[in-house]
């Protein structure tokens, strides 16, 4: 994925629309339907935070000025929130034992979170951290965030379920794609100014794509802040995306990380 991408990427340094084909150019209609391939997308650190290194971090959110996470590994999973100033732990629940912690969406005063292989996902009160439900889903339960209406879910591959938050029921999917190529690995997902975007597992790369066609329009690249915040270890990969409507800020963490960064982007 990461060659295909860092390919897809470099192909569109030179001018896009120099096909040099001037029979189709001529016409008023273009003969060929051409994908639009992503661009590069670049960003600036505004400030940087403590983040646990204990964090498995699978699912990020800010809403409501606070941030929150989900964890993974099985035995140390769990949804929490969390001070952004020091990220101190101020209110946590377990996800216990078999379950694995993934991806975290928060709709008003309900927060949503699933589990890895297990099919089964958790609804939570979001100011008590009681949980007040279960739902179950086919496959693999990776990110989650939500437009305000609908929950976006991750399963590892690149299709994306578009959920009723009633029902967790699956009202349409659609395929992440890169110039029409499939991406897979699509894992923490976030909604941003009407995009989506998600971390790549195993990449440092993050895709914005289009919510409706699924078509990759950037990509952003994290391996200066993984080298800054990730150590050595192979699973540090980043994962997690916050973005904080109110603020218009941007937060970036990843697994174990030492720090969770505001970063403000740039042609995304
Ligand atoms: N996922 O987040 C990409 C869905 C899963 C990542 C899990 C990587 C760690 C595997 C450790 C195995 C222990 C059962």
């Amino acid at each position: 994925v990461a060659a295909l991408l860092l390919g897809t990427v470099v192909a569109t340094c030179g001018p896009r629309a120099a096909t040099g084909n001037s029979a189709a150019e001529a016409s008023s209609a273009p003969a060929i339907a051409e994908p639009i391939l992503p661009t590069l997308c670049t960003f600036t650190v505004r400030k940087s935070y403590p983040h646990d290194p204990k964090a498995f971090t699978e699912g990020l959110l800010f809403d409501g000025g606070q941030l929150y996470e989900s964890t993974g590994m099985v035995g140390q999973s769990g949804v929490r929130r969390v001070r952004l100033s020091d990220g101190k732990v101020l209110q946590q629940a377990v996800v216990p034992p078999p379950y694995f912690g993934e991806g975290l969406t928060k709709l008003g005063n309900e927060m949503f979170s699933v589990t890895w292989k297990e099919g089964k996902g958790f609804r939570w009160n979001a100011r008590t951290f009681r949980k007040t439900g279960e739902f179950s889903y086919t496959g693999e339960g990776w990110g989650l965030t939500n437009d305000g209406k609908q929950i976006f879910m991750s399963d590892g591959t690149p299709v994306v379920r578009v959920l009723d938050p009633k029902s967790m029921k699956v009202v349409r999917t659609f395929t992440v794609n890169a110039g029409g190529q499939p991406v897979a690995n699509i894992n923490e997902l976030e909604w941003r100014r009407g995009a989506l975007m998600a971390n790549v597992w195993t990449t440092n790369q993050v895709v914005i794509f289009d919510p409706a066609s699924g078509a990759v329009r950037s990509v952003m690249d994290l391996s200066e802040l993984r080298r800054q915040a990730g150590g050595s270890d192979v699973e540090a990969v980043p994962n997690g995306i916050a973005y904080d409507e109110a603020g218009d800020r941007l937060f970036v963490t990843g697994k174990y990380w030492t720090k969770l960064f505001e970063i403000v982007p740039s042609g995304c």
